[in-house]
Parts: C-alpha cells; structure tokens; sequence
C-alpha cells in the first residue's frame, strides 16, 4: 500500500506523468504550498545542529501519511541540490521500524523502531544512505488514531 503525500515549504515533492521533482505549486490545488509553519523550521534546525549540521535551513517539508500496511522501499534522497544539508525526519503517531543502511542497496542494515516522536538526522557520508520503511502494524495511537505521520526536512535547491 502507498504512502499519501503532501508537503509545506517553499518546495514540495511531487509525482505526475513527467515523473517526480520538487516543485513549488502544489498539482492538486494549483497553488504554492503551504508556508513551512516558523516552529517546524526551527525544530529542524536545532535537531541539524545537535547532529552537527550547522546552518540548516529546510526549504521542504514532504509530510507521508502511512495507514495500517503502508511502507516505503528501500531508497536514497538523492534530488536535493545540496548533499552538505542533511535529512532531518520526525516520527508520530504509530511506530515504524526504519531500515538504514550503505550507499548500495545491497549494504548491511540497520533496524530501529521510531516512535511518536523520535527525531532522525542523516547527513554527511551517510547522506545518501539507502533507507525505507516496513509495512505500518496495526494499531491505535492516542494522537493519530491508526496511522503513521512522518515528516521529512530537506534542502531542495
Ligand atoms: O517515513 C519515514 O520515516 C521515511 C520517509 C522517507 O524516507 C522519505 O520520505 O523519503
Ligand atoms: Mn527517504
């Protein structure tokens, strides 16, 4: 089952018949996105920074919403402008189990369940790291009720 996606920012990550791409117009309403709320921004910047990543300033915030048997394949960000700036995720509602792996698909990896809550920083020589979600278990969270939100910081140009 796919993962519904929206984003706030000056970017959003979209997909049409010509593919995906960050874009500034939002293809179902014809409009820009919505502004990236100031407390999203600053919750990014600080959790870059205390991962070492100074100077963050996200121009996207792609928002997945996974239901019950949602995941997402393993895969790299790789359509940012600037590789130097990190990825910042953050976790609510239901938990996950996030896979984090190398830089090639076949590399050993990592599984660490993400909570309501949680906050991951990836950057640097990991900054193109593979990495996915497995299929959202079932079950009822006192904030989102049955699903997964995750919300992923980026630099897209
Ligand atoms: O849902 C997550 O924790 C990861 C999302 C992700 O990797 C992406 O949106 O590219
Ligand atoms: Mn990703």
């Amino acid at each position: 089952m796919a993962v519904e996606t929206s984003n706030c920012g000056a970017a959003g990550w979209i997909s049409d018949r010509q593919g995906y791409r960050y874009s500034s117009i939002d293809p179902l309403s014809g409009h820009l996105w919505p502004a990236m709320p100031p407390a999203f921004g600053e919750l990014a910047t600080k959790a870059a920074l205390a991962a070492d990543f100074a100077g963050f300033e996200p121009d996207a915030c792609l928002i997945n919403r996974y239901a019950i048997g949602a995941g997402m394949g393993l895969h790299q960000d790789r359509d940012e402008q600037d590789f130097t700036a990190p990825i910042v995720s953050v976790s609510l509602g239901l938990p996950a189990r996030f896979r984090f792996g190398g830089l090639s698909r076949s590399d050993p990896l990592q599984s660490v369940l993400l909570q309501h809550g949680d906050v991951v920083v990836w950057g640097g020589e990991s900054r193109l790291a593979f990495h996915g979600i497995t299929p959202l278990r079932t079950g009822d969270h006192p904030l989102t009720g049955s699903c997964r939100i995750n919300l992923t910081f980026r630099k897209a140009r």
